[in-house]
């Protein structure tokens, strides 16, 4: 009998050791914020650097549009001081970005193709979905229409927004963000 219940202790801690060693296993594949990213196959269009966990060349982020797609489009309708009437905006949560690279810092610092830079706190990202969006009512923004990526502040959702500190934050073709 004692030798029975023994043997059965034995194997229920191989089997415990088993399931833990299946769980490491199994949190080994899941997303993990210092893993390799991979390195770019297409044109690069947004480049992270700063205080992020995840780079892919030489201590940077840096996305093609199918990386950038991969992260998770979310769709945002909004008006700006721009255009005329609601537009239909498609990109990627600038918070979700921040997540996928490991940010940890409080400034980002975007840089733009023309040369503009300006900073915006992580936490507009926390309060407001900010998008960067990648595609104008279902087309796909080129740099001579704002693109390839515009920062768009959802201004028709929450009015306060309709303010010069936000439309300043509201960087069109995005190149580089430095997270401080
Ligand atoms: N790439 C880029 N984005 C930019 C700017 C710019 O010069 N270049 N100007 C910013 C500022 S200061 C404001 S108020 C809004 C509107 O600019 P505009 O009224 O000069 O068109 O866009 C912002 N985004
Ligand atoms: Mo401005």
């Amino acid at each position: 009998m004692i030798e029975a219940k023994n043997v059965q202790s034995v194997n229920c801690s191989i089997l415990i050791r088993s399931l833990l060693v299946l769980l490491l296993a199994v949190a080994g594949t899941a997303p993990d914020a210092a893993a390799e990213m991979k390195p770019p196959a297409g044109k690069v269009i947004l480049t992270l650097g700063g205080k992020i966990a995840r780079t892919n060349v030489a201590g940077t982020a840096q996305f093609d549009r199918d990386m950038l797609i991969a992260v998770g489009l979310t769709r945002l309708s909004t008006s700006n001081q721009f255009e005329t009437g609601v537009q239909d905006y498609e990109g990627v949560l600038l918070k979700d970005l921040l997540a996928y690279v490991g940010a940890t810092g409080t400034r980002l610092l975007a840089a733009a193709l023309d040369g503009y830079t300006i900073e915006i706190p992580v936490e507009d990202t926390e309060k407001y979905p900010v998008l960067l969006a990648m595609n104008l009512n279902g087309k796909a923004m080129t740099v001579r229409n704002k693109g390839p990526i515009w920062v768009i502040y959802p201004i028709d959702q929450f009015p306060e927004l309709k303010d010069e500190r936000f439309s300043a934050r509201s960087i069109w073709q995005l190149s580089r963000i430095d997270v401080k």
